[in-house]
């Protein structure tokens, strides 16, 4: 039996994944289908940014890329989901402490990292842990705790397999066949809940979040979510076809040259559930969680770029809260374009002032040699012999993830509460420390410029 590598495993896993949930909700396939036709007319009449996708190594996943989102109960649920993530090649990148914005979860996403296997399929997964200590009321959470600990997620067999690759390192054929198919389990629907309809009632009244985690039998995939290359438009059609759009977009405002991450979605939907009952009886029911995301992917940003960001967000904030019902979008979207004016819009303005990170590649089409004292990055640079294009951003935004979240939790009572940022208890129930989100960035940008001087060095060299 042969070796089936990492790479390989995750991208058959992503295309699983695409294939139940457009089965579990079938506006997600509707969606799905909407932002290919776009991403088609987008890429026929534009010529620079094909050459853009292309040279950056971007164009043939933007088909097939896409992320979801799960919610675990318990530090035992969360450190299998990473060994089972890492069996596919993806690790926790980033901290995201959503409390702050009143949603009792903290975060990670789980994802590849270097830039082939990132070109060879970019799928992630953002997983949120509940913060049971929002529970306040002690014979509550401690009944919480006990069906959590009682759950299982993974079956027997699936965590025989995560064993046998974390001792040999890989998984073979039908192993690996099987490992699929064990995994995609643990992220499907149960219709069947696996608390009574009273206690899911109260945990509702307490936090929807907390009535999705605990109620089922498993982590259910809340969403997944295409990639487009313009988003204004999807929003745009979403609305023309009668689906259920959040009121606005998420993250940094439409621009020539994107930065980070801008996404929207259509809200849950309500989806029907037998609840057993105290008395022995079944109760048809329904939940509301489950839904579909759209993304626009721009160019990474520096720390400094980031902190930009951070600033220009708070800014625009400071001045217009998105309701949430869309009564004041518009006045968002002017106030959000008119703070990120102070950001520069120019790829050449955004590296020479180090607010993001960019690939380095030989171009091609510039035949004639450099001279000997031109063979350093910059001249080479200047002189066309290498081009820079974006090196997208792969990870989330805390307060976006917050907005997606919040559109999704009709009937959260924005409860206010304060717990405690606590990076150090997530990276114990994880079992491992998260990825730091700019050490990869910065790594995938040296490797490219280093290969284009080792090039010229190269041809110097042979000539
Ligand atoms: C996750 C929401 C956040 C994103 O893309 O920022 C998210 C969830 O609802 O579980 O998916
Ligand atoms: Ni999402």
């Amino acid at each position: 039996m042969s070796v089936v590598s990492k790479n390989n495993v995750r991208k058959q896993f992503a295309i699983a994944m695409s294939t139940m949930y457009q089965q579990e909700v079938p506006l997600y396939g509707t969606l799905k289908n909407m932002v290919e036709d776009i991403n088609r007319d987008e890429l026929n009449t534009n010529v620079a940014l094909v050459e853009q996708l292309t040279a950056g190594n971007n164009l043939a996943r933007l088909a097939e890329e896409r992320h979801g989102a799960i919610r675990v109960g318990s530090a035992k649920e969360l450190s299998a989901i990473r060994r089972l993530f890492s069996v596919m090649g993806m690790y926790p990148v980033g901290y995201y402490d959503l409390s702050v914005a009143g949603i009792p979860v903290h975060s990670t996403a789980f994802r590849p990292l270097t830039h082939a296997d990132l070109s060879v399929n970019a799928f992630r997964v953002f997983t949120s842990l509940l913060r049971l200590d929002f529970i306040s009321d002690k014979v509550l959470r401690e009944k919480v705790e006990g069906i959590l600990l009682q759950r299982r997620i993974c079956s027997p067999r699936l965590l025989a397999l995560i064993n046998q690759f974390e001792s040999s390192g890989d998984l073979k054929g039908d192993d690996a066949k099987e490992f699929l198919e064990e995994s995609l389990n643990v992220f499907r629907w149960h219709p069947d809940a696996a608390v009574d309809v009273d206690l899911y009632q109260e945990l509702l009244r307490l936090h929807p979040l907390i009535a999705d985690v605990v109620s089922f039998k498993g982590p259910h995939i809340n969403h997944l979510t295409p990639a487009t290359v313009n988003i204004d438009r999807a929003q745009q059609e979403m609305k023309k076809r009668g689906i259920d759009a959040k009121a606005i977009i998420e993250g940094p405002p439409t621009r020539h040259c994107p930065i980070l991450l801008r996404q929207t979605a259509f809200k849950s939907l309500s989806e029907r559930v037998v609840f057993p009952h105290s008395n022995g009886e079944r109760v048809v029911s329904s939940h509301t969680a489950r839904f579909g995301e759209i993304e626009q992917r721009g160019i990474a940003l520096t720390p400094k770029g980031q902190a930009l960001y951070d600033r220009l967000l708070n800014q625009t904030r400071a001045r217009v809260v998105p309701d949430g019902k869309g009564d004041n979008a518009g006045e968002y979207d002017i106030t959000l374009g008119e703070e990120f004016a102070a950001f520069p819009d120019n790829y050449n303005e955004l590296r020479l002032q180090n607010l993001a990170y960019f690939y380095f590649s030989v171009n091609h089409k510039v035949t004639a040699q450099p001279r000997d004292h031109e063979r350093n990055i910059k001249s080479l640079m200047a002189n066309g012999h290498v081009r820079f294009d974006p090196i997208i951003y792969e990870d989330f935004l805390p307060v976006s993830a917050a907005g997606i979240f919040q559109s999704n939790l009709d009937s959260a009572k924005n409860k206010s509460f304060t717990l405690k940022n606590n990076r150090d208890e997530f990276e114990s129930a994880l079992g491992a420390s998260v990825e730091c989100i700019f050490e990869h960035y910065e790594a995938i940008q040296k490797e490219s410029i280093d290969r284009c001087v080792k090039y010229f060095s190269k041809k110097y060299r042979e000539k």
